[in-house]
């Protein structure tokens, strides 16, 4: 019988740092299945280890503690490592313990991930909730795996895929996420330390070769409906507090007529006064009228994918933008008197000095609020993945160097890796030391005095990053 179940996420936070990545969220996914896993009348607990700063021994700790008999992982590339660790702890300690594993890295590599670690019983193949309850279901009452859509496994020592779940169509039908299992009070983003996250949204239909949420969320949108969104974030209101929301979601602006209506519902219902939010979005997902709505209703930023100023460089990615529309995205949105955030990237294949040029005169004329500036990082199960393979280009399958942040994973024949940082160095030099982008920080923090140390936290972090970048030249 499987009657208590964990769920963990790892701790990696101490690993990304970096100036833009000084938020941390509740971890969404595992929220999810919670919330399943409890309507089914099932007992489960969430180590958010990240927000917890735990240790591996510390998260062992605790669960050698409830002795569960179900234990659920979930990783990205960067933390599948972290998790094959964690697994091995378990079984040496308790074997009888069953481990899952899940999230976007085993989605995308199921095999070599249960070759690689022998101390995972079982991985599900996309999205959780409901593969994971058929599981739990089908183990205490000793049915067959083979029925089970999603489930990967192994039987007489060889690995079986289990055909593909189709995605939920339709969101509203999952409980909301399991906030009551989570430290709550340690989520945080530049913005305030009373936030969360929700996703309104799953799948994107865009064709970015460096993306991997198609291999989870696939290439279909589902949306939620306004209203069931807007419960939500009353429940985070009233029962945790919250003031600051962080959709998730690829494309928040991909159905505009769905924004107005989110919009509408949420001054409606008086919350735009109280609780102020963000989202992600692409440049050409947005007009001037949409974005003064969004303002209304109590967004205070929108972040946009720049990738890069080369129009080459971006028809390359498969991005499906011009460089004319992240300038007017970017305009409009200051005219409407959001903040904004640019995501770019360097050493995309092809990318040369001239390419680079590009993209830093972009960034100083776009001049967003925030910059996260990474390397194109080749994420198993992408077309970018392939093309690096397919052309000798990947330096390493190390997956634990796959954050995007710290480390060059593809050959250029253009640039030296020693040229390459100097590129990354310059654009962050110029960016971040400017006394005008010095000063509206300040303000900025003024304006936030609650989480100002949060952005001093980020400001030491940028200038490290500057520091460290500088000694390696
Ligand atoms: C929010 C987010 C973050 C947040 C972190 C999470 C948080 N708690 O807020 C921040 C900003 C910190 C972040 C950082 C990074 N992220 Co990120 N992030 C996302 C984003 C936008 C949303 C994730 C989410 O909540 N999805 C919604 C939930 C419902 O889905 P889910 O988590 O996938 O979970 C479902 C399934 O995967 C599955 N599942 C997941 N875990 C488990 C476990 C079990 C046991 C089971 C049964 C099932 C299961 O069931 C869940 C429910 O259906 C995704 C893009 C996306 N749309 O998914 C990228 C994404 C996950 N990130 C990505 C990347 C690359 C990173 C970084 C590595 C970037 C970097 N700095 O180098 C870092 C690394 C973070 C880390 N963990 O080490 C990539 C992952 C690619 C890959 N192969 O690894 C994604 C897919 C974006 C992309 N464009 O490709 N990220």
């Amino acid at each position: 019988m499987i009657d208590n179940i964990i769920l963990i996420n790892p701790y990696y936070q101490n690993r990304i740092r970096s100036i833009a990545q000084v938020s941390i969220g509740p971890p969404l996914g595992l929220a999810y299945i919670a919330a399943v896993l409890e309507q089914n009348g099932y007992k489960v607990a969430i180590i958010d280890a990240n927000a917890e700063k735990l240790s591996e021994e510390e998260v062992l700790c605790r669960i050698m503690h409830v002795k569960p008999a179900l234990i659920g992982l979930t990783a990205v590339t960067p933390t599948i490592h972290i998790c094959y660790s964690i697994a091995k702890k378990i079984k040496k300690e308790e074997p009888s313990i069953i481990t899952v594993i899940g999230g976007v890295h085993a989605t995308s590599l199921p095999k070599e991930t249960l070759n690689e670690c022998v101390d995972f019983d079982f991985l599900v193949k996309g999205e959780g909730e409901f593969t994971l309850i058929e599981l739990v279901d089908a183990l205490s009452k000793n049915k067959a795996l083979s029925y089970i859509k999603g489930l990967v496994y192994r039987e007489n020592g060889k690995i079986v895929i289990n055909d593909t779940r189709e995605a939920v169509l339709d969101l509203d039908i999952f409980p909301f996420p399991s906030r009551q299992l989570l430290p709550n009070r340690l989520y945080k983003t530049i913005d305030s330390d009373r936030m969360t996250c929700i996703i309104a949204m799953r799948g994107c239909a865009a064709r970015c070769i460096y993306c991997a949420v198609e291999e989870v969320a696939g290439r279909k949108l589902r949306r939620r409906s306004p209203s069931n969104v807007i419960k939500e974030i009353e429940s985070c209101f009233y029962n945790y507090g919250v003031r600051f929301i962080a959709f998730l979601d690829d494309t928040f602006t991909f159905d505009k007529m769905w924004v107005h209506k989110f919009c509408d519902e949420f001054r409606e219902a008086r919350f735009h006064k109280y609780v102020k939010w963000s989202c992600l979005t692409r440049v050409d997902n947005v007009d001037p009228d949409l974005l003064k709505h969004m303002k209304q209703a109590g967004c205070v930023r929108v972040e946009f994918g720049i990738e890069s100023g080369s129009q080459e460089i971006l028809d390359l990615l498969k991005k499906g933008i011009t460089v004319k529309q992240i300038r007017d995205a970017f305009n409009m949105a200051k005219e409407a008197g959001l903040s904004n955030l640019g995501f770019a990237m360097l050493n995309a294949p092809g990318e040369t000095i001239r390419t680079v040029a590009e993209t830093k005169k972009l960034i100083m004329d776009l001049d967003p609020d925030f910059l996260q500036l990474s390397f194109a990082t080749p994420y198993p199960g992408t077309e970018l993945f392939e093309i690096c393979e397919r052309d000798n280009l990947l330096i390493s399958k190390d997956w634990s160097k796959y954050i995007f942040l710290n480390h060059q994973l593809i050959r250029n024949k253009n640039l030296s890796e020693n040229k390459l940082k100097k590129c990354m160095w310059d654009i962050q030099r110029s960016f971040y030391l400017r006394p005008r982008y010095i000063l509206r920080t300040l303000i900025y923090m003024l304006r936030n005095i609650g989480t100002a140390k949060t952005i001093i936290w980020a400001g030491m972090n940028a200038l490290k990053l500057l520091f460290k970048n500088r000694k390696t030249q």
